[in-house]
């Protein structure tokens, strides 16, 4: 039975100050194997990334450009959209906040806070980072800079605040109801421990820039860039109009998936904010690692960031989308290597699933007259790697739920593993001498598992799995999850010629 829950998913929404690289790659193709995952297995999904556009941050880079703000957060924000096109990403919706749709919404927010006597007006004066467009005390400075290592400027203005201080036993009692509200188990610890530190009101507006949204009744104010971007999430799904049909399917969202950079904003001062103004807290937030390139941090200083456009030319979309997300458990840092990513490429995918393919359909279109082979009796060989494969589906959907999307694929080349040993001891090359009842059988077994993997591997490799199934003739009414219950292709069936999925990596040699 499909599984018909709506499933609600976003990205982080990514600051146009700069250029996407690997990290915003990563965190977007994650969401798209999820979304993708959970659209095959029957969920009605709604899937959104964006750009994030105010602040002080865009404006300053946006003069840096010389450019008007809205100019150069058009130029960027067609940056984000055009790697979620070369990432094959099946986003429903990408959401800018300078759009019309979000100012109304987040004005509509604050209002509902002011009404709920969550906001006061007061003033602020302290340390601010531009570049993490955060604010800092006296106290969380290491050697006079941001623990981020980012500048801080002093700043005194009159400011809006939001009554953060008295949300501290309220949220405490919402991670305790909801164990799996942050993820993974670490980020969890650190966001309880800061929360019983002590939760000060959070300074939600700012007078000394322009580039945000208009504070209402108060217009020499903007919005807190974090209370504008966090308020996306539910914009997308028509705030202020709770009763849209989108807001009543998908609030709150199943699953915000972030950086662990951004954690606290997301699974503190979020679920507050929506608290405090009547509305549910999203289920569940995860926070992945960070990206190193060949050991070192990423950064613009060192000129070491990587380019996921690079990749793609490189290395080719689908291998790309596989090594980031096979590579690295899903939570921990990561780091990439070119060494790492041709390994991949050519143990995994060239000489594991695509040998498997490769040398099952080559068999079967010399020796089975290019036709889904016959299943005659199964032994207890035959049964037990089918029943490997058929039972994946219900052990991925277990690591999905819990976003080990590293472990989803290492359970799927568990099976491919199995199906290469199961050809090597079964030697359909020497039946085809002795025995042509029982090489169909054993062909059509493998027939039957490379149907099931490919199936399975679409949310990582869309393009991949699409040819894999392309060579298996199977009906585009026949490629998702609820079509593995459905058994064997029709023996008989023609197939066509047999061709490389999954290509080696050679290295050039000069
Ligand atoms: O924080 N490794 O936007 P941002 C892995 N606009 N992921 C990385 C990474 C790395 N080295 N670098 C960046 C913002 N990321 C806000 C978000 S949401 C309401 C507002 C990814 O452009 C990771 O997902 O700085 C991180 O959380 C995000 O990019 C930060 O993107």
């Amino acid at each position: 039975m499909p599984d018909g829950r709506p499933f609600y998913i976003t990205t982080p929404i990514y600051y146009v100050n700069d250029k996407p690289h690997i990290g915003h790659a990563y965190t977007t193709l994650a969401c798209d194997v999820l979304a993708r995952f959970m659209r095959l297995d029957g969920r009605p999904v709604h899937f959104l990334t964006g750009t994030d556009e105010h602040g002080q941050k865009v404006e300053k880079s946006a003069a840096a450009a010389g450019l008007e703000p809205l100019a150069f957060c058009d130029e960027v924000s067609e940056h984000f959209r055009a790697l979620a096109r070369a990432l094959n990403i099946s986003n429903d919706d990408f959401i800018r906040t300078t759009e019309p749709r979000h100012i109304a919404s987040c004005q509509a927010l604050w209002q509902r806070l002011v009404d709920r006597g969550e906001i006061y007006l007061g003033s602020y004066a302290g340390w601010y980072s531009v570049r993490d467009e955060t604010f800092y005390t006296e106290a969380d400075l290491i050697d006079g800079k941001a623990p981020t290592g980012a500048p801080v400027e002093w700043v005194e203005e009159p400011s809006y605040f939001f009554r953060l201080s008295a949300w501290g036993d309220r949220l405490l009692e919402f991670y305790d109801k909801n164990p799996g509200f942050i993820g993974p188990e670490t980020r969890r610890n650190e966001v309880v421990s800061f929360v019983k530190s002590g939760l000060r009101d959070l300074s939600v507006s700012r007078t000394s820039f322009r580039w945000g949204v208009p504070v209402p009744n108060d217009p020499a104010h903007v919005m807190y860039v974090w209370l504008d971007a966090l308020t996306n999430y539910i914009t997308a799904v028509g705030y202020p109009d709770t009763d849209a049909d989108a807001y009543k399917a998908f609030w709150p969202a199943n699953l915000h998936v972030v950086g662990k950079d951004i954690v606290r904003f997301h699974a503190v001062y979020w679920p507050a904010f929506l608290m405090a103004a009547g509305l549910e807290p999203p289920k569940s937030v995860f926070a992945h690692g960070w990206w190193t390139n060949e050991g070192q941090k990423i950064s613009k200083s060192l000129g070491n960031t990587i380019d996921p456009f690079d990749l793609i030319r490189t290395y080719g979309l689908d291998q790309t989308r596989y090594f980031l997300l096979r590579e690295v458990p899903f939570g921990q840092d990561g780091d990439f290597s070119q060494k790492a990513m041709i390994n991949r490429i050519n143990a995994d995918l060239a000489n594991n699933l695509g040998n498997l393919t490769q040398r099952v359909l080559s068999q079967v279109q010399k020796n089975c007259a290019a036709a889904a082979p016959t299943l005659g009796a199964l032994t207890a060989e035959d049964e037990a790697l089918l029943a490997e494969a058929r039972g994946l589906l219900p052990a991925m959907r277990a690591s999905m739920e819990k976003c080990e999307l590293h472990h989803t694929l290492a359970q799927l080349w568990a099976v491919s593993d199995a199906a290469n040993l199961y050809i090597d001891q079964q030697a359909p090359w020497t039946l085809k001498k002795t025995d042509v009842t029982r090489m169909a059988t054993v062909l059509g077994v493998l027939v039957e598992v490379i149907r099931i993997l490919g199936i399975l591997v679409q949310p990582v490799m869309p393009d991949a799995g699409a040819k894999m199934l392309d060579l298996l003739a199977l009906p585009a009414d026949a490629r998702d999850f609820t079509a593995i219950a459905r058994g064997p292709i029709a023996a008989g069936t023609p197939l066509p010629a047999p061709q490389g999925v999954f290509p080696r990596y050679e290295t050039k040699t000069a």
